[in-house]
């Protein structure tokens, strides 16, 4: 039996935005005061993609005071950055030996983000998901928060921890981990296309609600919002194939906490004109606070460095026993 640990991680690519927060980064609020909590800025994902040196780093240190801004506590988790503690990669390699290469053939996250050109995308995205492992097995975490985009890899999480555990007859070594993903907010959509999924790395500003957006900034991207002519169903079957819509309305669900038939059975019949100005004022109550606070926070750039520098040798502590262990298993020998 594993004690129950929580490790969740965001790459530092941009603006963090609405869907990171309500798909993720609300969730791990929620577990702090349950669990034991490991939260990680994973730039060595960033990389994956070609990022620029100076972004990189003032991008950390931003998702560090979004982690602060939406409540995270930074005495009671543990809150730094993966490159800082070596063990990941280490674990990397390993699982790089571990998974098959059929496995990550089938990823669909590599699919959609190589795009047709998959000849030329690096080697890193195509063995991401290995890294994400060894992110959550190097602490022996049992349990994942998570979009539902990040669904798949939590699934080769289990496979690879399974054949590691077969493989070098160390059966329970490494946890079979659970996600726990947000029922109404596995994934939110882009406001200009409601099938495809809110990102940071869009190229429309308007397709999401970034964290650090002002009033009138939010006002407009909900007023500009694609929806279709009808007015708002009153069923929850009126939603069907009315992505848009749908969308729109559990964004709204989701910020005050109520089930997407309660929204209904307020607007139904309504026009999205009338639902629209509302949303906006929920998400300006909710986010607005945030981003200022997030503002604030960077201006105090040792005290973020700080909190990264003191959650790394908390990991280290923790990645650096397990390191040990799996080295043992798998016959390698580390004499420093
Ligand atoms: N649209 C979304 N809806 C719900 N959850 C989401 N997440 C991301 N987008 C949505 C969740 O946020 C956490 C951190 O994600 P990430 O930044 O590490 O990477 P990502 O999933 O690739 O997010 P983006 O915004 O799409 O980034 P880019 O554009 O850089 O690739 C994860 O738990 C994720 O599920």
């Amino acid at each position: 039996m594993h004690k129950k640990r929580i490790f969740s991680g965001v790459q530092p690519t941009g603006n963090l935005h609405l869907g990171n927060y309500l798909g993720a980064i609300q969730n791990f609020v929620n577990l702090q005061n349950k669990f034991e909590c490991i939260y990680c800025v994973v730039d060595l994902h960033a990389i994956t993609n070609r990022q620029n040196p100076k972004e990189l780093k003032s991008n950390t240190l931003e998702t560090i005071a979004s982690f602060i801004a939406s409540g995270l506590n930074v005495e009671k988790n543990i809150i730094f950055n993966q490159a800082s503690v070596s063990a990941h990669s280490e674990l990397a390699w390993i699982f790089n030996c571990v998974a098959r290469i059929g496995w990550m053939n089938r990823m669909t996250q590599f699919k959609e983000k190589a795009g047709k050109n998959k000849e030329n995308a690096s080697v890193g995205l195509l063995v991401y998901p290995n890294l994400m492992a060894a992110d959550i097995l190097i602490y022996k975490a049992t349990h994942v928060p998570v979009g539902e985009d990040q669904k798949q890899h939590l699934e080769l999480t289990r496979d690879i921890a399974k054949k590691f555990n077969n493989d070098f007859n160390c059966q329970d070594f490494f946890p079979i981990v659970e996600p726990l993903i947000s029922n109404e907010m596995a994934r939110v959509m882009s406001l200009r296309d409601g099938k495809k999924k809110m990102s940071k790395s869009e190229d429309s500003d308007f397709s999401r609600i970034n964290l650090k957006d002002g009033k009138d900034l939010i006002d407009q991207k909900i007023r500009k919002a694609k929806t279709d002519n009808d007015p708002i169903p009153e069923q929850l079957s009126g939603l069907k194939n009315r992505y848009e819509a749908a969308n729109l309305i559990s964004i709204y669900a989701s910020i005050n906490n109520i089930e997407v038939s309660k929204v209904l059975d307020e607007f139904g019949g309504k026009n999205f004109s009338t639902f629209k100005s509302k949303l906006s004022e929920s998400v300006v109550e909710k986010i607005c606070p945030i981003g200022n606070e997030i503002t604030k926070l960077l201006k105090d750039k040792s005290y973020l460095n700080g909190i990264l520098e003191k959650g790394a040798k908390k990991a280290e502590l923790i990645a650096k026993n397990n390191l040990k262990e799996i080295y043992n298993i798998v016959g390698l020998t580390k004499y420093i």
